[in-house]
């Protein structure tokens, strides 16, 4: 080898490992920052700060966006090798970048779960189903057995005529018996029905003369009572049976009937003799008290017996207003007090707790 090209191998050796140190240093500063960077990241304790050094690094004054921005001012030589180092340490971040994130992500999503938790072993609040009221249950209850046996139910004016309430029950307007049922005028022609029996005419009147004549008829009405066994508005159930050859076993019978379903057969049953204008004979039926047995309280007046019916013949004088002939057919009737009946049933001994609506009485039917 000639001395020339001796030296020109030992320059170009030289220049090489200048440029390799060159290129050494270069990428030393790059992954000196890279590892600051990386550093940074590890320590960021918020979701935050992670954004803050990403913005710092990458956004559009950050290190590395500037760093690259600024590569056309860098020398040809140190170009690619400051391209690839800037490559490389930027996936590097980002890939740090990235976890940090969706590790913070997560942590908050878990945080935000056990905020909205919901501890399905608490107790909860309980939900009360609502339900008849004892009057409709027992009401209901009248009806079927009624309706078992062939009976229409048909529905009365609570608003009645004084004619209708009284007049047409052979109650004319100086009788005695309206001095019975204490009543709630409206004006002198209107009342408010002081019991259903006015649904005996109305309905003769629209049937007549066709037969039977074979309804029950429940609803409201209205006195001047006011006590543990009287209230002013309660509900009676009316039933009226108009055929040929009716006669007062057929009253007895029904009755029996009825009662024994409502009450079972362990429980006393009375007819005693009663009067009512519209009815001749006239029979109030009473059943034993069920507060006492029959021995005497303060539900039953100390007499052992609660009246729950009224009832007899229909008389021939209403079946004659309503278009009969009273030679030619007969007639049955009764009146029961719905409120009296669920009071012996479920052995209640004040009539006020139906209409007080007191939770703790209701929720026990
Ligand atoms: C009457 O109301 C007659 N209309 C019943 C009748 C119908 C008789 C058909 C003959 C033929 P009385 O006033 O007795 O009758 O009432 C009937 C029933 O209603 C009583 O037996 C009683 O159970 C109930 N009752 C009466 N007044 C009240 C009151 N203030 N509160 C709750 N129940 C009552």
């Amino acid at each position: 080898m000639s001395l020339m090209d001796e030296a020109k191998s030992f320059f170009e050796q030289l220049k090489k490992d200048t440029l390799e140190a060159h290129k050494k240093a270069l990428e030393g500063i790059v992954n000196e920052a890279t590892e600051e960077a990386l550093e940074d990241i590890e320590n960021a304790d918020s979701l935050e700060k992670v954004k803050k050094i990403q913005v710092g690094i990458f956004g559009k004054k950050g290190h590395m966006t500037e760093l690259l921005k600024n590569m056309g001012k860098v020398s040809a030589n140190d170009r690619p090798v400051l391209g690839k180092v800037l490559h490389e340490s930027r996936q590097i971040i980002e890939k740090k970048l990235e976890a940090k994130i969706i590790f913070f992500a997560e942590q908050e999503e878990e945080l935000k779960l056990q905020k909205e938790m919901v501890d399905i072993t608490l107790p909860g609040q309980k939900v009360y189903e609502g339900h008849k009221h004892p009057i409709t249950l027992i009401q209901e209850e009248i009806l079927s057995i009624f309706n078992k046996i062939g009976y229409t139910v048909v529905e009365g004016y609570e608003i009645e005529e004084d004619y209708y309430n009284f007049e047409r029950l052979n109650i004319p307007k100086d009788h005695p018996a309206r001095e019975m049922q204490d009543s709630f005028y409206i004006n002198q022609e209107l009342v408010l029905r002081t019991h259903t029996s006015p649904v005996q005419t109305r309905t003769m009147d629209k049937i007549t003369p066709q037969l039977p004549v074979k309804i029950i008829s429940p609803g409201k009405v209205f006195r001047r009572d006011d006590d543990s066994t009287h209230s002013p508005m309660f509900h009676q159930i009316e039933g009226l049976l108009v055929d040929k050859n009716i006669t007062f076993a057929h009253l007895k019978g029904t009755l029996l009937h009825f009662l024994r379903k409502i009450f079972g057969e362990d429980r006393e049953i009375r007819l005693r003799p009663s009067y009512f204008p519209f009815t001749e004979p006239s029979g109030e039926v009473d059943v034993s008290c069920g507060n006492c047995g029959g021995t005497g309280c303060r539900v039953c007046s100390y007499s052992g017996w609660l009246e729950i019916l009224g009832s007899g013949m229909v008389h021939p004088k209403v079946l004659e207003m309503a278009g009969y002939d009273p030679d030619e057919v007969q007639g049955f009737a009764f009146g029961l007090g719905v409120e009296r009946v669920a009071m012996l049933k479920y052995d209640i001994n004040d009539i006020r707790l139906f209409y007080e609506n007191d939770n703790r009485f209701l929720k026990q039917f």
